[in-house]
This record gives structure tokens, sequence and C-alpha cells, in this order.
């Protein structure tokens, strides 16, 4: 196992300490400051805003502070979505908007976000913040292996990686072996990518001959845009050698380093100069106290062209209560437990995908690879379960695995109430992700 003892206790960096560790009255002063100059803005240039104002009785001038904040109206996935393309931008696309960025529109029409070059800059020192608390800085060099284009990943990081001055390695995702290559040949120290993809990046390393943890100059890996848990971590730090952090962010907010870890790991830090965060109960729409998980939403404090009010993102999170032995004063979300939207609904019985990862991670002969294939038989739901083993597993005996299969089926059935049908099946077998993995194939 690879000691990351040294890299965990380096001396702390940050970015923009002025913000990082401001006070929380300054901090409230700053955010007060700010709601107010957006809620103008969305109020005098945004028609969608000043009606649902105006539906609530509430005027710009009724906002003096974040304490005000609940008097706001919400937005959600479906209004950024009746406004296709630019129906919720401030200034007219053909004047300072500089970029464009789209989520995938999967189930309907994609939501559009709009940069002015204020808004990127702004971006940018968020994920530069996000490098230094990995340990990084302006000497590193940065591996992005984010998809370049529309979605944010990519583009954010390297936004980031030119606001510290990094040297920026702008590989995109794909081409897993010059990833590698590079990798060892230029002594990339940072690799920004998805979990499911740093993973692919280790396990393509080894076969090429590589021992990454002690061949390669990497220290930090910037991880995020979709769900992976503390297993995966671990297997991240030890076959790369280095530590890994959580960045959570969403295209609708702005892109990745809306909120990272710090090297503590322990809850990802808000920019929280540049975004309000809530948590609240979906159902009732009120404040949850600290440690609680509810539904993240965000108000946006420094968007130019996308400004948006309570934006509901469906992520559930909550704050992590205390204070951050890192210095750093902007409050921490906890990692995100699932989605409200990603709850299947099994034979009547509400399950999250979350709750699989957790159940398998109990047992040592299997990895975190998986797949919940849902399928319908006449009236009646049914869920597959395809895990992959670790290569030091047995396959050549059929008791073993048969014995395997029904004691994850055992635990997944106890902790989810719902009879899961366990395939495990040999290494590599199950398709590797480059991008966000998918995990849940629902073909009912
Ligand atoms: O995934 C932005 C991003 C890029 C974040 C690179 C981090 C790194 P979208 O494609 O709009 O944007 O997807 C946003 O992905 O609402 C979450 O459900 C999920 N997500 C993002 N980061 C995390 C994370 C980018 N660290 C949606 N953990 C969000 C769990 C995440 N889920």
């Amino acid at each position: 196992m690879t000691d990351t003892t040294q890299l965990k206790t380096r001396p702390e960096r940050y970015f923009q300490p002025d913000i990082e560790k401001a006070s929380s009255d300054a901090l409230f002063a700053v955010q007060s400051e700010r709601l107010l100059k957006t809620v103008n803005n969305c109020y005098a240039n945004i028609p969608f805003y000043r009606t649902a104002m105006d539906a609530l009785g509430v005027l710009p001038g009724d906002i003096k502070s974040v304490d005000d904040l609940s008097k706001l109206p919400f937005t959600t996935k479906q209004d950024m979505r009746d406004a296709y393309p630019f129906g919720l931008f401030a200034i007219d696309v053909h004047s300072r908007v500089q970029r464009l960025h789209a989520s995938s529109g999967t189930t309907g029409n994609a939501t559009v976000c709009g940069y002015t070059q204020e808004d990127i800059d702004n971006w940018g020192d968020c994920f530069a913040r996000s490098i230094a608390q990995v340990g990084g800085g302006s000497e590193s060099i940065l591996q992005i292996a984010y998809g370049y284009g529309l979605f944010t990943g990519g583009l954010g990081a390297h936004e980031g990686g030119i606001r510290i001055g990094a040297t920026i390695l702008p590989m995109s995702s794909g081409n897993t072996q010059r990833q590698v290559q590079m990798m060892n040949d230029f002594g990339t120290d940072i690799l920004a990518c998805t979990p499911s993809y740093a993973l692919l990046i280790a396990d393509t390393a080894i076969e090429m001959g590589y021992d990454p943890a002690r061949d390669f100059k990497l220290s930090g890996a910037i991880l995020g845009a979709e769900p992976w848990s503390e297993g995966m971590r671990q297997e991240i730090e030890d076959k790369l050698g280095v530590i890994a952090v959580d960045i959570y962010g969403l295209s609708e907010i702005m892109g990745p380093g809306v909120s990272c870890e710090c090297r503590a790991q322990n809850g990802l830090h808000v920019a929280e100069d540049q975004f309000i965060i809530e948590i609240l109960d979906p159902e009732t729409l009120q404040p949850v106290p600290d440690g609680e998980y509810g539904e993240v939403v965000f108000t946006t404090l420094s968007k130019d062209c996308s400004p948006l009010l309570r934006y509901r993102t469906r992520d559930i999170s909550c704050i992590v209560p205390g204070t951050c032995s890192c210095g750093r004063t902007l409050r921490r979300m906890g990692r995100i437990s699932g989605r409200t939207d990603d709850m299947l609904i099994i034979r009547g019985v509400n399950v999250f995908p979350s709750q699989f990862q957790q159940a398998i991670a109990e047992f040592a002969e299997v990895t975190n690879h998986y797949e919940i294939i849902l399928t319908r038989k006449g009236q009646l739901d049914k869920v597959e379960l395809k895990v992959e083993t670790t290569p030091e597993f047995d396959f050549d005996e059929i008791r073993k695995i048969e014995e395997l299969q029904r004691r994850i089926g055992d635990e997944l059935k106890s902790n989810l109430q719902v009879s899961v049908d366990v395939s495990v099946v040999e290494p590599k077998s199950i398709e590797r992700s480059m991008g966000k993995a998918k995990r849940v194939i629902d073909l009912r």
C-alpha cells in the first residue's frame, strides 16, 4: 500500500486565502451585497424571474441580506428546459457572452448556460482553489482527462489551471494508453478526471507494466462529476499513490468547483463567496439542521450571464457541522449520497443505487465495478446485480462463486428489503467508463 502520509502532512496551500479563511461576518457581508446585485439583475433582465417574484409579491428592495433568501422563488431544471436555449440569460447572447455550455438532454431539452469573461474568471478561481486544496500550484503539471466540450469538466479544470498558473496537459477523456504514456513521460503531478476514469487509467498503467504509485510523479487527483465511494477512493489512492479529493459541480450552477474537498477529506468546501448553499427538506422545502441530509439548493452570487435563484439541484447532501483542520472557514457539504430523482422503485420499495454500492463494499472478494439491471417479468420487477470479483478470487470453484453470490444477495435483502439476483463476474467483464459511469440499466 502507498504511504500518503507525506502528501497529507505537506503545508496547507491556499489560492485565495482572504476568501477561503474569511470570518463568518465578512462572508455574510460579501454574500449579502452580491445577493442584492444578483436579485436586481434577475428582476431587471430575466422575465421569468420578474414574473416569479411578482407572483410571490417580492420586490428586489425586499431583499436586504442573506437572511431574506427564503422570500425568493425557486428555479427547477424544468424551468431551465422550458427557457431553452437562452430564455434565462440576463444578457443578449450576441453581446458579452464568451462561451456556451450545456448539459446532456437525454430526457428533454438540454439546459444551456452562458459565460462572460468575468464568469469564466470566477469559475477558474473556484477550480484553482481546488488545485491548491489537493496540494498543487503554479509548478504543477495538471493532466486534464475530463471531456472537453459542452460538458463543463474539461474546460472548467482548464480555466483553473490557467488561473493558478499550472502547466496544463489538455488530454480530454479517451485514448487511455496515451494518457498513461504522457503521465509517465511528462511527469504529471495532478490528475483531473472522473473517479471511474482514474481507476481505468490506473489499471491500464498497471497492465502496461508500470507501478504508478512508484514510477509516476503523481501526488493529487481531483475527481468528481459522478457518485463514488470511500472504497473507490482507497483503491485509486493506493494504485496511483495520490491523495484523491472529491470535487462537485453542475453545469447549471457553473461546472466543477462549486465545492471541493481539501486534504482533510472530510467534506467539500463550498465556494460560498460565489454561491449560497441551502439544504432543504425536498417535501416541505424548509431548511434541515446541519448534519442532516436534504436537497441541495444553490443561489449564484457572481454570475453575470446565467444567474440562478434557489436552483433545486435534486442532489442529496448535508452541511458537515464543525470546523475543518485545514483552516478554511468556507462551510463543507458532505459527499453526494444520491439524487432525489435516482430513487428506484422496485416492487414498491424505494431503493437508491448508493445502497447497492454500500452493501458490496462489505465484501473483500468483489470490486467497485458493478451494474444494476432492472427488468420486468409479467407484473414483477426483477433486479440483477452484476459485480466483478478481484483478480485474486478463484473463479474455477463453482461452489465458492455460488456461496459469494448468496452472501451478497442476503446482505442486499436485509439492507434493501428487496431480493436481488446477484451474478459475480470475472474481472474486466463490465464495460469501463472514460466519463460518468452508467451503473443502472433500467429496461422496464
Ligand atoms: O458533472 C460538472 C463536474 C465536472 C463536476 C467535473 C465535477 C467534476 P453536469 O454534467 O451538469 O456537471 O452534472 C452535474 O453530476 O448534479 C450531480 O448529480 C453529479 N455530480 C457532480 N459532481 C459529483 C460528485 C458536472 N463529486 C451532476 N459526486 C450533479 C457525486 C456528482 N455526484
